[in-house]
This record gives C-alpha cells, sequence and structure tokens, in this order.
C-alpha cells in the first residue's frame, strides 16, 4: 500500500511556505517573511484568548470607546495588545495604525522598514455570542528613511502601495489567509500542533455567485442603485447570508461567490467600515483571488486617504456581481 494512503500528507506550515516563497516578494526580505511569522503568532495567542474567554472574564465590554465612538468589547484591547507587542519586538516594523488606537502607534524600531495598518479584532461585538470574528491587516513600506523616526505619511498610503494583506478567522476553525500580491493562500490552524498548515492553495473567487450580504435594517436609505441592484438579486431569488462579521462573510463569499456590500446609510453617509483597517487588506485579497472591490465611485486600492480613520462604502466580491451593482450605481 502506498505510504500517502496510509499517512495522508499534511500540507507546508505556514513559516515553511513563507520562507520558500521569500523570492516572490515584490521586496524579497527576511523581515517580511518575519513579521508575517510574528502577525501569526500573535493570532495564536488570541485564539487561544478568545477560546477561553467566557471563563477568564475576558468576555463582554470593557466599558471604554475607540477614536470613532465604537464601544469597545474586553478582547478588542487584549489583540490590540497582542499585535502592538509582537510586532514591536519583531523589530521589522516602526509604525502601527490600529481601529483600537486615537493616533499612530510608534514601535520605537526606527529602522524597522515597514508599517502596519490593522483592525485587531472585527466583528468584536459578535464574540458573545459565539459568532466567528477576525483580524485584518495591510503592511506597507515605509515611505520615510530608515533610521528615522516614521510620520503620517508613511501609514497613509493607498491600498496599492500594500506589499501584503490578509486576515485570521477565528471560526469553526482558524485560518490565515494572505497575499504578497502573487495570489492568494490559506492556512487552517491545527490546534494540537499549534501550526498553521497550507490548507487552501492558490485561492481563487468564483467569477459569479449567487449570494449577496448587507444589514438590510438599513435598506431605507440606501442609495437608489444599491436598492435597485438588491431587489434584482431577489428577483433572481440569489440567497441572502450576512453574519454582521466583515471577515466571516468576507471568507464565505470568497469561497463559494457572492458579494457584500456596506453602503452609505442614514447615520453612515460613508458606510460604517474603514478604508485602512478594513477594506484596502480585503480588496487586494480580493482582487488577487480573481474578485473586484469598489466604494461605488472607484477601485477601493485607489482611494487617496486623507484620514487614518476614514470609512468608505465598500462593494466587494465576485466580479460579474460587484460589475451588476456598478451598472445600478
Ligand atoms: P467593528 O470593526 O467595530 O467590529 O465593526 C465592523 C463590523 C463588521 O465586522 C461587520 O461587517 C459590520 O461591522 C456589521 O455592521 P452592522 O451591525 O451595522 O451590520
Ligand atoms: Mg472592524
Amino acid at each position: 500500500m502506498e505510504d500517502s494512503r496510509i499517512a495522508l500528507p499534511i500540507g507546508a506550515n505556514l513559516d515553511r511556505f513563507i520562507k520558500s516563497h521569500e523570492s516572490h516578494f515584490k521586496y524579497a526580505s527576511g523581515e517580511l517573511s518575519q513579521l508575517l511569522r510574528d502577525m501569526a503568532l500573535a493570532s495564536k495567542v488570541i485564539n487561544r484568548e478568545m477560546n477561553k474567554a467566557g471563563l477568564i472574564n475576558l468576555a463582554g465590554n470593557a466599558g471604554s470607546q475607540n477614536a470613532q465612538g465604537d464601544h469597545q468589547q474586553k478582547l478588542d484591547i487584549l489583540a490590540d495588545i497582542r499585535f502592538m507587542r509582537a510586532l514591536t519586538k519583531g523589530g521589522e516594523v516602526c509604525a502601527i495604525i490600529s481601529e483600537e488606537q486615537d493616533d499612530m502607534f510608534l514601535t520605537g524600531k526606527n529602522n524597522g522598514k515597514y508599517v502596519i495598518a490593522m483592525d485587531p479584532l472585527d466583528g468584536s461585538s459578535n464574540i458573545d455570542v459565539n459568532v466567528s470574528v477576525g483580524t485584518i491587516f495591510s503592511i506597507y513600506r515605509r515611505k520615510t528613511e530608515v533610521g528615522t523616526t516614521p510620520t503620517a505619511e508613511d501609514c497613509m498610503q493607498k491600498g496599492t502601495e500594500q506589499v501584503a494583506a490578509g486576515y485570521i478567522i477565528y471560526g469553526s476553525s482558524t485560518m490565515f489567509v494572505y497575499t504578497t500580491g502573487n495570489g492568494v493562500n490559506g492556512f487552517t490552524y491545527d490546534l494540537s500542533l499549534g501550526e498553521y498548515f497550507l490548507s487552501h492553495p492558490n485561492l481563487t473567487t468564483p467569477d459569479d455567485g449567487k449570494i449577496y450580504s448587507c444589514n438590510e435594517g438599513n435598506s431605507n436609505s440606501f442609495p437608489d442603485g444599491v436598492t435597485a441592484y438588491l431587489n434584482q438579486c431577489k428577483d433572481n431569488e440569489m440567497t441572502g447570508r450576512y453574519i454582521g462579521s466583515l471577515v466571516a462573510d468576507f471568507h464565505r463569499n470568497l469561497l463559494k461567490g457572492g458579494i457584500y456590500l456596506y453602503p452609505p446609510y442614514r447615520k453612515g453617509p460613508n458606510g460604517k467600515l474603514r478604508l485602512m483597517y478594513e477594506c484596502n487588506a480585503l480588496a487586494f485579497v480580493v482582487e488577487q483571488a480573481g474578485g473586484k472591490a469598489t466604494d461605488g465611485k472607484q477601485r477601493i486600492m485607489e482611494i487617496e486617504p486623507t484620514d487614518f480613520h476614514q470609512k468608505c462604502p465598500l462593494y466587494i466580491g465576485s466580479k460579474k456581481m460587484v460589475d451588476r451593482l456598478e451598472e445600478c450605481l
């Protein structure tokens, strides 16, 4: 009997994969590899703490608000601390902007060539009810000279400048999905071994799909074009699926084909999601997987940022679905 039938081969682990694909990076460097490994390590710690949250008094509201006035969960703050520490220790990152911080966080490692924009724990209001949540991250090369103190210019770059981006989904299994601009690869966490293994190589998203995802509770104040598109979806008997946890909704649609919409609405003339922490990273991933992301007027990754915390409408997913939405808009 063949060996492989007795012992199923396990995929490459994340460390080995990153190392063996280093030469594919635009700027081949061990530093970016190390940085991705630091991200993965922090995500394992968060995964561990999140699994026990209800038992160790980590569930629930922290009683504070972030820069945009959102109520912070204890785990939002915890995840933020874990990532800041892991990325500071690594030394490759000179500055971080995070959904949970008012201002740029300077790591003090001015020799670091990279800056990070991230949402350490997206959808965290879902934790207490055991719904999947995620981490979203974008990695950029700094603009200012290495060795100097980083400035806002380093952190406020267009999505097209990302050198890597991805997300971690803490779900029925935990996955690390990332791109460095050469396609998308997904890794599943094996808890017993404490390692991510390649489970979704060269991930591509279907060109078209049947799933649309949006918060229809806001639909009375959606732009007319979005309403027209949603009516089209219903006329065509598509499937409405909305978890209310962006990474989970995005991940499902990426694998199955679909569109996620967070349009402008009465309380949010620019929608709800943040360009720097959520939209750019997922736009890079979806484009690398063959899909599309727009704010309704332009490609997400071409939006010129003016504020760390700025919001923008997001329409993201299978190419043909986003095309049809754009026609309606
Ligand atoms: P958060 O970053 O404060 O967690 O908010 C973002 C979340 C997304 O995960 C999700 O898609 C969206 O907010 C849901 O918003 P709503 O409850 O308005 O539908
Ligand atoms: Mg978020």
